[in-house]
This record gives C-alpha cells, sequence and structure tokens, in this order.
C-alpha cells in the first residue's frame, strides 16, 4: 500500500530512495517545510553555504569527484536566480545535478507575489529539463524522474520547482522503481557497423591520434580503463581536452598533452597533421578546433557521443558513432583483438619520430627566475610535493592560472580534476573544492587559484570552516586579471583597460578573519617549506603565492587560427603587430 505524507516529507524520502548523502543548500521562506523535515532525520546531510551560486559549483565538484549526481535546495526568487550561473556551468561541462527550489504557493502564481520568480521559465534553456510540481501526487514520481534524466544519456542539471502549498499538502509516495522513465532512453549501445569501420580504419592509418574529452570521464572508470588498454595495445599517440584530463594518464607512454588553445605543441601538430582521428567523447570546441575550414584538414574523422546532436555540430566526420564510451570501446576493443589486434607498425613507427621531433620544442620552457616565483615553477613544485598523494584532487578557478594547472599538473586517475571548461565561470574552484571534499573527507583538496577569480566566491570559506573541509586554496597571486591582460597585451596593442585590482585585500589577514590558516609566499627560495606547511596544516588554508604578475601563457593559438598557427614564447613579442581578432 502506498504511504501517505506530505510533500517536503516525500522531498526527503525520495532524496533517501535516489541514495543522497548530501545537499548544498540555503533556505528561505518558501523552502521551509522542506527544511523542517531535514532537520528531524540523520539519514542526508545539508551543508549550508553562503551563497547559492557558491551551492551549485559545490555540487559540481561533489558529483565530477564521485561519478553520482549533485543535489541543490534553494529557495524562490533571488535563492533559485542566485543558483543559475552554476546551472549553467553544469550544463555547458555536462554535469549531473538535480536542483530543488521553492516556490510560491501556487494561488499566487502569477500575482508578483513577495519573492516570485518564473524559475521554470528562467532555467528552461539552461537545464536538460525542468519541471514546476503543482500537485503533491506527482511530486515523488517527479524527483525520481528527474535523477533518471540528470543522470542518462549526457548528464546534466534539472530542477524540479515546488511550490510551498506543494510541500505542505498529503498525497501517496511513488517508490523510485514504479516511477515511469520510459520516456527517456538514451542509446548507449553503438552501431555495430559504425564500430567495425573504425576498427578498420585504425588497422590501416598511418598517423592516427585519440583525441577524449569529458565523454569518457562521464561514462565512468571502466571506460577510462578500456581506453588505456586499447591506446597501450595499438601504440597510438593520444591526447584530450581539458575536461578529459585523467581518462589516459599523463604518466602513460602514449600521452601527448592537452591539446587546444594553450595545448601541447606535439598534441596539436598531430591534431594538424593526422590521417585518422577518433574522437571519443569530446564535442569539438571552438577552443580545440580553432579555424574551422583548417581544422584537422586531412583526417578521416569518427566521433563517439552519446548526444547525437553532438555529431555534426561543429565539424562533419565520415563515422558517426552514438552510444556510450564504455560500451563503444567494449565492442571495438572486442573486435579489434578478434581480428588480429591489427595495426600499421612502420608507419606507427614514423608517425611517432615526427611526434618526438614535436616534443623537442619543449613547447612548456618558461625562464626561471631567483627574485621571483614564476607562475608556472609554482605549479611545478606543488606537482613535485603533491604527486605521489594517494588522494589528490584538483580544482581550479578560471584563467591563466587554470591553463597552467593543465599543463603542469598531471593526472593519472579520472575524476581528480575538476575546472569549469564550458562556461568558464570564474568563482568555480573555490566551493566546487568544497564539494570534492565533503565527498571525500580524508583527500587532499586543492584549489589552484588566481585572485581575481578567488574573491568572487570567497565567502565559502565560511561554509568550509562550519564544515571543518580542510581545503587548500593556492592562490597564484598576480594583482592581475591575467588571462584579460594576456589577451590584451597580444591582441589589443597592450592597452590594459581594467585588467588590474588596484585593491586586493591582505589574504593571510583574511585567513585570520575566517579562522583558517594564511601563508604568504613571494620568495622562490622559500616556496617549498611554505607548500610543506601549506600540506601538514590540518584545515583550511589560504596561500598568497605572489607570481611573476607579467607573465603569459604558452602555447596560445590566437582564437580564428589554426593549430599551425600557435604561438609560442618565442614568438610573442613578433606576433603583437597586426593581429586579427575574431
Ligand atoms: C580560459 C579557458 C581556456 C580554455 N582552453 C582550452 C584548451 O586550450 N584546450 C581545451 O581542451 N579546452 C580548453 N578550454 C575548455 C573548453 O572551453 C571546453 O570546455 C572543452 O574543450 C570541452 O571539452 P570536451 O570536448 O571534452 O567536452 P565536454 O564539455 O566535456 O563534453 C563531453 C562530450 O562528450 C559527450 N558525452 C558525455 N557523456 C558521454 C558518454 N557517457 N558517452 C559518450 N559521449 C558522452 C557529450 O555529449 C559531449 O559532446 C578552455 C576553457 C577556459 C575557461
Ligand atoms: C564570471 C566571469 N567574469 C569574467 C570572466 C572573464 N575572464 C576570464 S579569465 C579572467 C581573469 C581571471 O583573473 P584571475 O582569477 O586573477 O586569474 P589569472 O588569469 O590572473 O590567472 C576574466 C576576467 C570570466 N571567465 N568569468
Amino acid at each position: 500500500m502506498s504511504r501517505m505524507m506530505t510533500g517536503a516529507k516525500m522531498v526527503v524520502q525520495a532524496l533517501r530512495d535516489q541514495g543522497v548523502e548530501v545537499v548544498f543548500g540555503y533556505p528561505g521562506g518558501a523552502v521551509l517545510p522542506i527544511y523542517d523535515e531535514i532537520f528531524q532525520q540523520n539519514d542526508i546531510r545539508h551543508v549550508l553555504v553562503r551563497h547559492e551560486q557558491g551551492a551549485v559549483h559545490m555540487a559540481e565538484g561533489y558529483a565530477r569527484s564521485t561519478g553520482k549526481p549533485g543535489v541543490v535546495l534553494v529557495t524562490s526568487g533571488p535563492g533559485a536566480t542566485n543558483a543559475v550561473t552554476g546551472i549553467v556551468d553544469a550544463l555547458m561541462d555536462s554535469i549531473p545535478l538535480v536542483v530543488l527550489s521553492g516556490q510560491v504557493p501556487t494561488f499566487m502564481i502569477g500575482t508578483d507575489g513577495f519573492q516570485e520568480a518564473d524559475t521554470v521559465g528562467i532555467t528552461r534553456p539552461v537545464t536538460k529539463m525542468n519541471w514546476l510540481v503543482k500537485d503533491t501526487a506527482k511530486l515523488s514520481e517527479t524527483i525520481h524522474q528527474a535523477f533518471h534524466v540528470a543522470t542518462s544519456g549526457r548528464p546534466g542539471p534539472v530542477l524540479i520547482d515546488i511550490p510551498k502549498d506543494v510541500q505542505f499538502a498529503e498525497a501517496a509516495y511513488t517508490e523510485p522503481q514504479k516511477a515511469r522513465t520510459s520516456h527517456y532512453q538514451p542509446k548507449v549501445k553503438g552501431d555495430i557497423e559504425a564500430i567495425t569501420r573504425m576498427v578498420e580504419l585504425l588497422e590501416t592509418a598511418e598517423r592516427p591520434v585519440f583525441y577524449t574529452g569529458g565523454g569518457v570521464i562521464n561514462s565512468g572508470p571502466g571506460a577510462a580503463q578500456l581506453l588505456r588498454e586499447w591506446v597501450d595495445a595499438a601504440g597510438v599517440p593520444i591526447t584530450s581536452t581539458l575536461m578529459g584530463l585523467g581518462a589516459y594518464p599523463a604518466s602513460g607512454k602514449h600521452w601527448l598533452g592537452m591539446l587546444g588553445m594553450h595545448g601541447l605543441y606535439e598534441a596539436n601538430l598531430a591534431m594538424h597533421g593526422c590521417d585518422l582521428m577518433i574522437n571519443v567523447g569530446a564535442r569539438f570546441d571552438d577552443r580545440i578546433t580553432g579555424r574551422v575550414a583548417d581544422f584537422s584538414p586531412n583526417s578521416a574523422k569518427v566521433h563517439i557521443d552519446i548526444d547525437a546532436s553532438s555529431i555534426n555540430k561543429v565539424i562533419r566526420v565520415d563515422v558517426p558513432i552514438v552510444g556510450d564510451v564504455g560500451h563503444v570501446l567494449e565492442d571495438a576493443l572486442r573486435l579489434w583483438k578478434a581480428r588480429g589486434r591489427k595495426v600499421n607498425r612502420e608507419a606507427l613507427a614514423r608517425w611517432w619520430d615526427q611526434i618526438n621531433e614535436w616534443k623537442k620544442i619543449n613547447c612548456l620552457a618558461f625562464k626561471p627566475s631567483a627574485s621571483s616565483i614564476k607562475p608556472q615553477y609554482a605549479l611545478q613544485r606543488l606537482q613535485e610535493l603533491t604527486k605521489d598523494h594517494p588522494k589528490r584532487y584538483i580544482t581550479t578557478e578560471v584563467g591563466q592560472h587554470q591553463m597552467w594547472a593543465a599543463q603542469f599538473l598531471h593526472f593519472d586517475q579520472p575524476n581528480r580534476w575538476m575546472t569549469s571548461g564550458g562556461l568558464g565561470t570564474m568563482g568555480y574552484g573555490l566551493p566546487a573544492s568544497i564539494g570534492v571534499q565533503v565527498a571525500h573527507p580524508d583527500a587532499l583538496v586543492i584549489n589552484v587559484a588566481g585572485e581575481a577569480s578567488w574573491l568572487m566566491n570567497m565567502q565559502e570559506m565560511g561554509t568550509a570552516m562550519q564544515f571543518r573541509a580542510p581545503v587548500k586554496q593556492f592562490i597564484l597571486n598576480n594583482e592581475r586579471l591575467g588571462m584579460v591582460r594576456q589577451w590584451q597585451e597580444l591582441l589589443h596593442g597592450e592597452r590594459y583597460s581594467s585588467s588590474w585590482s588596484e585593491s586586493l585585500p591582505d589574504f593571510v589577514k583574511l585567513a585570520e578573519a575566517f579562522g583558517c590558516k594564511g601563508i604568504k609566499c613571494s620568495d622562490p627560495a622559500d616556496l617549498d617549506d611554505a607548500i610543506r606547511e601549506m600540506l601538514a596544516y590540518d584545515g583550511p588554508v589560504i596561500f598568497d603565492c605572489l607570481v611573476e604578475k607579467h607573465e603569459n601563457c604558452f602555447p596560445m593559438i590566437p582564437s580564428g587560427k589554426p593549430h599551425n598557427e600557435m604561438l609560442l614564447a618565442a614568438d610573442a613579442s613578433a606576433f603583437k603587430s597586426g593581429a586579427v581578432l575574431v
């Protein structure tokens, strides 16, 4: 017999039945009945944030580092609108989230009631699916459907708007097994003929490259394992997008490093010169393709993606495969083995010779300095001093530091790297680090930040303190909006329009104000000890690392240029005159 309960009780019961352990949220009038239910139980933990944007990024960090959906609870009006940036961020990066928002009572909808906003209207374009539930009898089934939609196929954020009277009213609870989910059953098995064609192409290719992305991480650890097996057995070079780092180990023999706008020289030239590209769960983002007309001009292209609408959206491909990475790679590997594990060994050896020549350029080289800390040096030292930690998780903010982190920190496992790729949301990293730490209490969680991004959600240090999340905030402080400054230097005639902060807080005093530890370092000779002090401290740390102010991040493909017109540090001054912006 179905159990009768209030809508508010149903929310908590449905979350429990969906295996939710933690909710990131902020209360207000329109969600008080749900908060009252949360108070009266101990199965689900509530993390009280300081701003609703922080709640969503925490849920993203939680989701990306666990593979489970993140859950957010916000009130109506400003609570919901504050969450919007985070929801868009999750949509762009395919992160599964279930956002629950309170709404004014149904009879007040449309009356400009107190804290009324058209949350479903506002979030319709930025969610995978959203619902306004006007009847308590439909609430529990809707929540179960929401979890199904958020986590199936291409993951993404969903939102359920729940009016206050629906939370108070009683109805029968629907168990998860009885919830109807037949309306959304994305295809996970790839077409076997297309997979066979991909295997045939790999067998004969002279210059093949695997180009992998966030879809491998989304598919789960099994997919990353299959990818490693195939790449290593076939001996084919592999590069990845920012979102896919860790799917193939950075210490692996066939790793070329990240590709794209700030990708490695050898990775970009391999993409430009290959005769076969196998895209595994990546979406031909513009930071990757550069000028579309010149993107990898002579290659046959295979694209594995669970979202059919992603295929042929930007780049036309020869072999489209709609399906889940894990399922497709399983079939591909089985077929490739059954057909005798063939590759064109001689041609592949020549291809590696060419790649090894490109590697000799040493595109990440920078001039060390004895008097100031180069940001690249700071990250090299952070890598060296943390690389052996068995549970190291990195989040980032957005800017130059993010790109240097992608270049200088190495990931050997999936789900260890959390960054805002598609939306590029400054203010993502600090809350995301808290979400990761909540999911992995005994892990080492470091947010590599720029001071400007970090300030955008710094109030969340209060959350870190309250919930004893010992997150380390490693701020590369150049007192500049560094990435903006770099573009102005290279592409806008060195006119530095509003790209520096004249007033920054004293980060050590700020740490003290929050009750955590502050460390400041400006001398390269002191850096190792200072990093060790940060790592040894059993609590949150704000590390103010004063770095060289005018360092640029290279390689760089100026937007709208092809891969073979990549700028290296040595070319920068020659380039400054006459650049064309697209
Ligand atoms: C300042 C800045 C600079 C940047 N520079 C770079 C750069 O130099 N290089 C770079 O790579 N990025 C860069 N980015 C990030 C870039 O904007 C994109 O976010 C990124 O390139 C997209 O990665 P992706 O193609 O792996 O796609 P994602 O956004 O991770 O999308 C994943 C794709 O896989 C599919 N998918 C999801 N789940 C599955 C599954 N289970 N099975 C199959 N398919 C699945 C999805 O449908 C989607 O098409 C930069 C971002 C910023 C903010
Ligand atoms: C919310 C938001 N506003 C503006 C931007 C544009 N933007 C991209 S990088 C950047 C500067 C970031 O500065 P900082 O965090 O100090 O990092 P740095 O580049 O110096 O490493 C800006 C303003 C953005 N990505 N996000």
